[in-house]
């Protein structure tokens, strides 16, 4: 294997995260793929090891024991992690507070906040050791302001917020940079999955006006993780030109 970087990217199998490994893929940065949908891991490690070296990870982030023993279990020649993309996450539902559902909060808390906890809890001690890594948390505009219907989903965002702030202070001393992008609407399975497969609701969310690619996404966390490496792109917000903010959208 080169001296290629070695990123670590949750939530690989769809989306941003498989916008971003592909990109990567691209510019010679090696791969472990974390998803739970192991069929579509393998098609990508298929089509990506043609350029990089690729390793999957097939485990749900909820799972704490699974996920410290799948990163413990990685080849040597995987284990040095530089860059973490944390990126796993979804919404599940969209209700008001007193309509929410129990499963649907239990959800979103568990894979967006304790999820992302136990990937970063796995990976961090190797950057430590070493005294260099960077971590991208990926937020959302809703870890910045709070939407009619969003309370559960925007308060794992929020946590999502202050998570990247407290590793970026805790984290300071060991010469690792934390940074969050906090995209606006995506056109991804993010509301497919929020309306529990309902794609013709899903597909309406995107209609009228041209939304973020996760493609776009990619192409950020590519410049934030190229930067050199004294400059942290501590925290971004990005939303397609006809956002304003959640509730504010320009629709033709
Ligand atoms: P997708 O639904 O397309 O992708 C979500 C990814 O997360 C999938 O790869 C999925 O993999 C993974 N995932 C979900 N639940 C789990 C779990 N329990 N364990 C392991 N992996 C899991 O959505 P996006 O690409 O849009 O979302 C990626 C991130 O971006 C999320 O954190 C989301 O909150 C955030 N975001 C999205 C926006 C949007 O508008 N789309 C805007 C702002 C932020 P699998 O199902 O195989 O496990
Ligand atoms: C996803 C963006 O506005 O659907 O985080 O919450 S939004």
């Amino acid at each position: 294997m080169n001296k290629n970087k070695i990123a670590l990217i949750t939530g690989a199998t769809s989306g941003i995260g498989m916008a971003t490994a592909k990109l990567f893929a691209q510019n010679n940065i090696n791969l472990v793929l974390c998803g739970r949908r192991q069929e579509r891991l393998d098609t990508l490690k298929r089509e990506l090891e043609k350029e990089v070296a690729v390793h999957t990870l097939t485990f749900d982030v909820r799972n704490k024991t699974t996920v410290l023993a799948q990163i413990e279990s990685l080849p040597n020649n995987f284990k040095d992690i530089d860059i973490l993309i944390n990126n796993a996450g979804n919404a599940h539902g969209l209700e008001p507070i007193q309509d929410g559902s129990l499963e649907d909060w239990d959800a979103m808390l568990d894979i967006n906040v304790k999820g992302l906890l136990y990937v970063s809890k796995a990976v961090i001690p190797n950057m430590i050791a070493k005294k260099s890594g960077h971590i991208i948390n990926i937020g959302s505009t809703a870890g910045k302001e709070v939407y009619p219907k969003g309370n559960v989903y925007c308060a794992s965002k929020h946590a999502v917020d202050a998570i990247n702030q407290g590793m970026r202070i805790d984290l300071n001393p060991y010469n690792i940079k934390i940074g969050a992008v906090n995209p606006g609407m995506v056109e991804t399975e993010f509301s497919e999955v929020r309306f529990k497969g309902n794609t013709e609701k899903a597909a309406k969310v995107y209609q009228g006006f041209k939304p973020l690619q996760p493609e776009d996404i990619a192409d950020i966390i590519h410049f934030v993780v190229t930067r050199p490496y004294h400059v942290n792109i501590a925290d971004l917000v990005v939303m397609s030109t006809a956002q304003a903010s959640s509730t504010i959208v320009n629709k033709n």
